[in-house]
């Protein structure tokens, strides 16, 4: 698949170590994306922008937070049904900063999300009430990128929610695989949240890519 550097961009999610082996939310081989994200930054993207998982303490999206309440239960939020996390991505900590290997020298824009302490915020386009938004797409739209390239953590909730949005506002959108890892947590009849983020993506013209498809003129 050939990359326009002019048109496409690529979106680094949130490749922080608190979703790393040793961190507060770890994704089973997290960390093994970010040479496969700065091997396609360098040689295929002129453009990327980047997004950073930052709460602050008391977040409504940690257990912690709601006495009785356990990791990866689900409760019910204003705004709908809200997965409950361990503690994670604490604004200004060590874990929160991006990976220190990853090459964030042609990130042009950094979006932080899930800053508001009643909201969480997966996609990188809207908060989880699917409303407010983060001033992305206006962004991307302006400056005339109509091809979005997803790859980061984790597979089945922020990069498969920004993916989702990104479709709907009229993007192009395309998962580069190897470049992501995910949580897959269990879900109904032996289906994991991965399982039925690639169904439903795929169904949603969502493409798929290893790296090493990736060519730049
Ligand atoms: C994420 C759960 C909670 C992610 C962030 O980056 O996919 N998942 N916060
Ligand atoms: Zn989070």
């Amino acid at each position: 698949m050939r990359i326009d550097p002019a048109t496409d961009i690529m979106g680094v999610v949130d490749v922080q170590p608190t979703f790393m082996p040793g961190g507060e939310l770890a994704v089973v081989e997290g960390d093994a994306v970010v040479p496969v994200v700065n091997r396609v930054l360098a040689g295929c993207f002129d453009h990327a922008f980047a997004t950073q998982d930052w709460h602050p303490p008391g977040h409504s999206s940690f257990a912690s937070s709601h006495p009785g309440r356990k990791p990866f239960e689900t409760i019910q939020m204003p705004y709908g049904p809200q997965i409950l996390w361990p503690d994670h991505a604490l604004q200004g900590s060590r874990n929160a900063a991006f990976h220190p290997e990853l090459d964030i020298a042609k990130v042009e824009v950094i979006i932080r999300k899930g800053f508001r302490r009643e909201l969480d915020s997966y996609s990188t386009f809207f908060e989880n009430d699917r409303k407010t938004t983060t001033g992305l797409a206006a962004w991307l739209q302006a400056r005339g990128f109509r091809r979005v390239f997803l790859a980061g953590l984790a597979t089945d909730f922020c990069v498969a929610w920004s993916a989702e949005d990104a479709v709907r506002l009229g993007f192009e959108v395309v998962v580069i695989e190897d470049a992501c890892r995910g949580i897959g947590l269990p879900g109904q009849d032996g289906t994991t949240t991965l399982d039925a983020a690639r169904r439903n993506l795929s169904g949603m013209g969502v493409g798929f890519v290893i790296s090493n498809e990736l060519t730049a003129d």
